[in-house]
């Protein structure tokens, strides 16, 4: 157990009935405006897990990415610094794609959270080799001495199985005081814009114990960043920032709180507003992803003590932490009266029972053809109950309706979460399909 290795377990959802499991304590939270039943679906429950990568083992997974347009190559993101490519599924065999864990703070015994935490393939980056990843470093910066999230690119080098570790371009560096909470997920939307999930520094005490929350003009935690990687003509430069490498990006120009005035009924300066900000209001974003058909951002934000919440970001969003903690109030206490804060699409309780967790890990919304009975079902988990379940819903008349063919709980796990086994998934493009519709990574 404490060896740190992992198993990965790319699976298989094999369309076999098993029993449901009985005798849980059913304690589901519906929040208003959506309509879920009450009682969880049985169609589609029973699906189990398969290995196809038998034998392939990998150190702390966090992420498995395929570039785009590819079909046959998967690439896993190991916390400890590394990224390794499967350069071929039919013939699976592990290749150290890059290895920057000098640089990378990945202190699992202490923090269990920090490391190299994400990749994402430029749109192009089969003809310029570009690639993003973020990750936890010992630095100094303006703000502080001690550990930093940073944004930065790398190219692919000579050879297309393997990187140019010294081609690092630090994009933002940011200090960080909380265990935690960090540059957690990107993603290149259909724009072509990158896409980054940022936590909120860290918060193990009240919640938002660096009252970073709720604000735009103070620093990058708690939302989605959108940037421009490309500084397409007429975007403009960041506003001036410590944690801002000059000329590294440029932020798109219709970004929401460009040249804000106000935000949440206060005055603030547009020289000081972080007009990267495409959503704000989240606590721990760890991952996101795109729906591929609808391009729609589903978002998991793990909460504190009360709620785990999946939300659908849209450009200037306020999902509301730490006013809120899903549905109801947050560490903040009540909000003032006007706000406009999303409601999560779903929410869960606290527990270990079959639609309970502490920590929700997202998800993709399966659009493969392997599995016709899940075809737009949106797929999570959780990280420490160890379920996986899939929703399926749509925004109709002002007000998303989750639920129509069920809360399904079926993908049971092999073991319990308590034995802090880990679920992702892969993202949605064709070679997800290929490998079926998710993965599983397990504690050995
Ligand atoms: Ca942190
Ligand atoms: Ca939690
Ligand atoms: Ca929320």
């Amino acid at each position: 157990m404490n060896n740190l290795k992992c198993w990965l377990f790319l699976t298989a959802i094999a369309l076999t009935v098993a029993p449901a499991r009985g005798g849980e304590r059913f304690y589901r939270i519906a929040p208003s405006g959506v309509n879920m039943p009450l009682v969880p679906a049985t169609k589609g429950v029973g699906y189990v897990l398969k290995d196809i990568l038998p034998g392939l083992q990998f150190t702390n997974p966090v992420a498995v990415v395929t570039p785009p347009g590819e079909t046959n190559r998967l690439f896993v993101v190991e916390r400890v610094g590394r990224i390794i490519e499967i350069a071929d599924l039919q013939n699976p065999t592990p290749n150290v794609f890059m290895d920057i864990a000098d640089r990378v703070d990945s202190d699992w015994e202490r923090k269990q959270v920090e490391g190299l935490s994400s990749l994402a393939f430029h749109p192009k980056f089969a003809t310029n080799g570009r690639f993003f990843v973020t990750y936890t470093t010992t630095a100094s910066s303006p703000s502080g001495t001690g550990n930093h999230n940073r944004l930065s690119e790398f190219r692919r080098g000579a050879s297309p199985h393997s990187s140019a570790s010294q081609s690092e371009i630090p994009m933002i560096t940011q200090f960080d005081r909380g265990d935690g909470h960090n540059f957690n997920c990107l993603a290149f939307g259909p724009d072509g814009y990158l896409y980054i999930a940022s936590g909120g520094e860290g918060d193990a005490g009240t919640g938002d114990d660096f009252h970073n929350s709720q604000k735009i003009d103070l620093n990058f935690f708690g939302g989605i960043l959108r940037i421009d990687v490309d500084k397409r003509a007429g975007n403009l430069r960041p506003n001036a920032h410590p944690a801002i490498h000059s000329g590294a990006f440029s932020v798109p120009a219709d970004n929401p709180w460009v040249g804000a005035t106000s935000f949440n009924g206060l005055a603030v300066n547009p020289d000081n507003v972080r007009t990267e900000f495409y959503a704000v209001g989240l606590r721990n974003p760890w991952r996101f992803s795109f729906d591929p058909l609808t391009q729609e951002i589903y978002e998991g934000d793990a909460g504190q003590h009360k709620r785990e919440e999946i939300n659908v970001i849209v450009k200037g969003g306020n999902y509301g932490w730490s006013f809120r903690e899903g549905s109801v109030v947050g560490a903040k206490g009540e909000p003032p009266p006007g706000l406009d804060l999303r409601p999560p699409i779903v929410e869960y309780s606290p527990g270990y029972g079959q639609f309970e967790g502490f920590s929700i890990t997202v998800g993709v919304v399966y659009r493969g053809q392997r599995i016709p009975s899940l075809y737009g079902a949106y797929i999570f988990g959780d990280y420490v109950s160890g379920n996986v379940w899939s929703i399926r819903g749509a925004y109709e008349d002002d007000q998303w309706r989750v639920g129509r063919n069920g809360w399904e709980s079926g993908f049971t796990p092999c073991r319990s979460g308590r034995d802090r086994q880990f679920h992702a998934l892969p993202n949605g493009d064709r070679a997800a399909d290929r490998s079926h519709a998710s993965a599983r990574f397990a504690h050995d």
